[in-house]
C-alpha cells in the first residue's frame, strides 16, 4: 500500500488551518517540519503526568521520567542503527551537535597546521564551528568545490587530502540544491587514508533511511525539529571509541562522576555531553515522531517523495523564465529556483498572500550562494503530507505573480550578479 496522504495530512492539525483567507500550502519542510498529533499528545502527556527531572531523584515520577528519555535514546539508537545507545547524545540541534563536536574533537586531536575538509555546499553551521576552531588553534579548513549541476565529486575530495587532514566533515544533502552526496563512498575514502568523517544529517534524516554501521561514518548530527519532532532537541552520534577519546565540551551537573575543587572526574557515556538537565520531553517527543515515520514506512516515504519532486519539477519548468538551481539526478524532496526579473524575496512576499509558505533568501548557506554567483532563491521543499494539488496551486501562483509582475514595470534581477 502506497502512502495515503489525505488520511496523513488528519494527524498534522496545522495543515487544515487558512492563511490570508486562502488554505495552508505549507512547503517549508526543509526549514521545519509539521508535528503530527501523537508528538503533540506526548509532550502535553509527560507534563501532565511524569513531569520530574531525570537521573536525579529517587521519587517515582523522576524515574518515569529518566526512563522515558532512555527509552527515546534506544529508538534513536534503533532508528540510525548505532551499535550502542551510549553512541547517542542529545544536543539541542545540528547546530550544537557541530558545536560539540568541533569543540571537542579540534582540540583534542589537531594542532596547528592540521586540516578539516568541508564542501561549498554547507549549511553555515557546518562551516563556522569550524572556523571558530581554526582562530583559536591555527588549523586550517579545506573547501571541496561542487560541479556545474550541484554536485559533490568524490576526486575534488581525494585531491585535498593529505597527511594533515583531521576530518572531512560535509553534508548528506544539501538543504539548497537537494543534492544527496555519495556519502558512502566519501566516508571510505576517508577512511582510506584514516580520516575520520562527520556526516551532517539535518536535511536527510528525515528522507532517507540511514545506517551509521553500514555507512560506517564516525560523526552524524540531526535535528529533531525537521524529522516531525519538536525543536530544541537533536542528536549527535559517534562511534564509541572516538566519543570515549575527546573530552566534554560543556560542564555542568549530570556529566560529572566526582567534583572537588582539586579536581573532576567526568561521567560515562553518553552523561558526559550532557552537561545539565536535559530536554527530557523534547527527547520522548522524538522518539513519538519517530515512532510515527516507522509507522508509515521510511521507503514509502521516499518513493512518494521521488513522485512529488519529479512533478514539481516537471511542472515548475513549464513556467517561462523560470530557473531550478540543482539539477543534480541525486536529489531529495527540495527544489531551489527563481524567476528572471522577479527578486525571491517578491515572490515570496506575494506567495504568501496565497497562503503558500515557502523560503526565500541565502538559505544559510552563503558561500555557497557567492559560489553560484547569487544573492539567493526561493525554495520549495516536500513532506509525506504534502500532494500534488500544494504544487499545483504553488505554480499557479507563481503564474499569478508573474502576471502582476509582468503588468507592473519589469523589475531587473537582482538577485543575479
Ligand atoms: N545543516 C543543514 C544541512 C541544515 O539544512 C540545517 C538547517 C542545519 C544544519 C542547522 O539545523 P538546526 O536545526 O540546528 O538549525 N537548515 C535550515 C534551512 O534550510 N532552513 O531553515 C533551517
Amino acid at each position: 500500500m502506497e502512502l495515503n496522504s489525505e488520511q496523513i495530512r488528519k494527524d498534522f492539525p496545522i495543515l487544515a488551518q487558512k492563511v490570508f483567507g486562502k488554505p495552508l500550502i505549507y512547503l517549508d519542510n526543509a526549514a521545519t517540519t509539521q508535528k503530527p498529533l501523537s508528538v503533540i499528545r506526548r509532550i502535553e502527556e509527560i507534563y501532565s503526568t511524569i513531569n520530574a527531572n531525570v537521573h536525579r531523584g529517587v521519587h517515582r515520577l523522576s524515574h518515569l521520567a529518566t526512563e522515558s528519555h532512555e527509552e527515546a535514546r534506544k529508538t534513536v539508537q534503533h532508528y540510525i542503527n548505532a551499535a550502542s545507545s551510549n553512541e547517542i547524545i542529545f544536543t539541542n540541534g545540528t547546530t550544537d551537535s557541530i558545536n560539540l563536536l568541533a569543540y571537542s574533537f579540534c582540540r583534542s586531536q589537531c594542532k596547528p597546521g592540521d586540516e578539516i575538509i568541508i564542501t561549498t555546499m554547507e549549511h553555515h553551521s557546518n562551516i563556522v564551528p569550524w572556523q571558530i576552531q581554526r582562530d583559536i588553534l591555527g588549523i586550517e579548513i579545506k573547501v571541496a568545490p561542487i560541479r556545474e549541476n550541484g554536485e559533490i565529486h568524490l576526486e575534488d575530495i581525494e585531491e585535498l587530502i593529505s597527511s594533515k587532514t583531521r576530518l572531512i566533515a560535509l553534508t548528506h544533502v544539501s538543504n539548497v540544491l537537494g543534492t544527496i552526496n555519495p556519502v558512502a563512498e566519501i566516508i571510505r575514502l576517508g577512511h582510506n587514508y584514516n580520516i575520520p568523517v562527520l556526516i551532517d544529517a539535518a536535511q536527510s534524516i528525515q528522507h532517507l533511511p540511514i545506517d551509521v554501521q553500514t555507512l560506517d561514518c564516525d560523526f552524524l548530527a540531526f535535528s529533531s525539529h525537521k524529522i516531525y519532532g519538536p525543536t530544541g532537541i537533536g542528536v549527535l552520534y559517534g562511534k564509541e571509541q572516538w566519543l570515549e577519546k575527546i573530552p566534554p565540551y560543556r560542564a555542568g551537573g549530570e556529566m560529572i562522576a566526582h567534583v572537588s575543587f582539586e579536581k573532576t572526574t567526568f561521567n560515562e557515556l553518553p552523561y558526559k555531553f550532557e552537561a545539565g538537565t536535559p530536554d527530557y520531553v523534547g527527547s520522548s517527543a522524538l522518539g513519538e515522531a519517530i515512532r510515527y515515520i516507522e509507522n508509515l514506512g521510511l521507503d514509502k516515504i521516499r518513493r512518494y517523495e521521488e513522485q512529488l519532486l519529479q512533478y514539481a519539477t516537471e511542472r515548475l519548468l513549464q513556467i517561462e523564465d523560470l530557473q531550478i538551481i540543482g539539477t543534480s539526478p541525486h536529489k531529495s524532496s527540495v527544489i531551489s529556483f527563481f524567476v528572471k526579473g522577479i527578486h525571491p524575496y517578491d515572490m515570496g512576499m506575494l506567495l504568501d498572500q496565497l497562503g503558500i509558505a515557502l523560503r526565500t533568501g541565502h538559505h544559510c548557506a552563503q558561500p555557497l550562494m557567492d559560489a553560484l554567483g547569487i544573492e539567493g532563491t526561493l525554495r520549495a521543499s516536500f513532506a509525506f503530507y504534502n500532494t500534488e494539488e500544494d504544487i499545483d496551486v504553488l505554480v499557479e501562483g507563481i503564474k499569478k505573480v508573474v502576471k502582476i509582475r509582468s503588468a507592473a514595470s519589469p523589475l531587473p534581477t537582482p538577485s543575479l550578479r
